[in-house]
């Protein structure tokens, strides 16, 4: 990288409002990554950051308009529960009422329409949803105290960034065993903190004209500085198949990730194409089961690929 850029992200950073809360999320990290599971094992334990969702660029400081980046949280979720069936601990940073782990089967308003009154004084859960909200609350709760899943929220661009770069110094120490996978959807551009009008834009004042500034790329420095032994997968998001490949093979070489996962928006649920220095994989969803995940066999291919470099980091 050069200086230009780290001179770009060093301002972003200094000119970003600062993350409430920095020194207790440091704490809870910490806690997690240090936590001793019941089962005992936690040296040499694989810890994976999963990011989940989209992150809102605010137009004002008291912000009452943002530009959003389209991901319903789907994807960070569903590959939450697959690593820690796999063993992993996740971290899950994740925009705030997004799709949450264990809760992917259950209703919108969960609350509302799986519940009923029994009576007066009691509710119990509807016949209908009974299932759904055990198996929720079982494999959470079991998570939760195991101590396999941390979540930790987040919505704009300048909390993710900030969270992002506060789980590497964190997870740092953990060499080849610690794993970035980054589901999120990220905005490309923001209004920098400081050129951000306070109150609300008026719309008296006729049309909006505003400039924004491009989001500096982290991947780079998150690769080669933050944590250069971690094992990196990022996404590419695309609507046009024509120019999906060739963008994740760009992104492979130019963040020097790891492998580059590869999805048009229509076709996500199905199929992905994870990018390798080695080649293309395409994976699908087993179509054989309706209830089937397209994060099963991807989680599963990762987690090998994440063996490979933890016997050998310069993979
Ligand atoms: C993805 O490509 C995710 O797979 C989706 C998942 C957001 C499509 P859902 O949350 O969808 O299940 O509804 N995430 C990365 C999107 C992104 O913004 N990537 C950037 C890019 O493509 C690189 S960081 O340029």
């Amino acid at each position: 990288m050069d200086s230009a850029a780290f001179h770009e992200i060093d301002s972003f950073f200094e000119s970003a409002p600062p993350l409430k809360d920095s020194a207790k999320i440091t704490d809870k990290l910490n806690q997690f990554i240090q936590f001793d599971s019941p089962s005992g094992e936690v040296k040499g334990r694989r810890v994976v950051c999963v990011t989940s969702g989209g992150t809102t660029v605010p137009l004002e400081q008291r912000c009452v308009r943002y530009i959003d980046n389209f991901s319903s949280g789907n994807r960070g979720a569903a590959s939450t529960e697959y690593f820690i069936k796999a063993g992993y601990k996740v971290i899950f940073l994740y925009r705030r009422g997004t799709c949450q782990p264990y809760c992917r089967s259950l209703p919108e308003d969960p609350l509302l329409e799986c519940f009923e009154l029994a009576d007066d004084f009691n509710f119990q859960v509807r016949e209908s949803h009974s299932e759904a909200v055990k198996g929720a609350i079982r494999d959470h709760h079991a998570a939760v105290a195991d101590g396999l899943l941390l979540k930790l929220p987040f919505a704009t661009i300048f909390e993710y960034l900030q969270m992002l770069k506060i789980i590497a110094s964190a997870i740092r120490t953990l060499g080849p065993h610690a794993m970035f996978y980054l589901a999120a959807a990220v905005s490309d551009f923001y209004v920098p903190w400081k050129s951000m009008v306070e109150h609300k834009i008026q719309s008296a004042s006729g049309p909006l004209d505003m400039r924004l500034m491009q989001v500096p790329k982290m991947l780079s420095v998150l690769r080669t500085e933050w944590t250069p032994k971690a094992f990196c997968i990022s996404f590419k998001l695309e609507t046009d198949s024509k120019i999906l490949l060739e963008k994740a093979i760009m992104a492979l070489k130019k963040y020097k990730m790891h492998a580059v996962v590869a999805n048009e928006l229509l076709t996500r649920k199905e199929v992905v194409t994870v990018v390798t220095d080695n080649g293309n994989i395409s994976v699908h969803r087993d179509k054989t089961w309706a209830g089937s995940d397209v994060e099963d066999p991807l989680i599963e291919l990762l987690v090998n690929r994440h063996s490979t470099h933890i016997k050998d980091p310069s993979t």
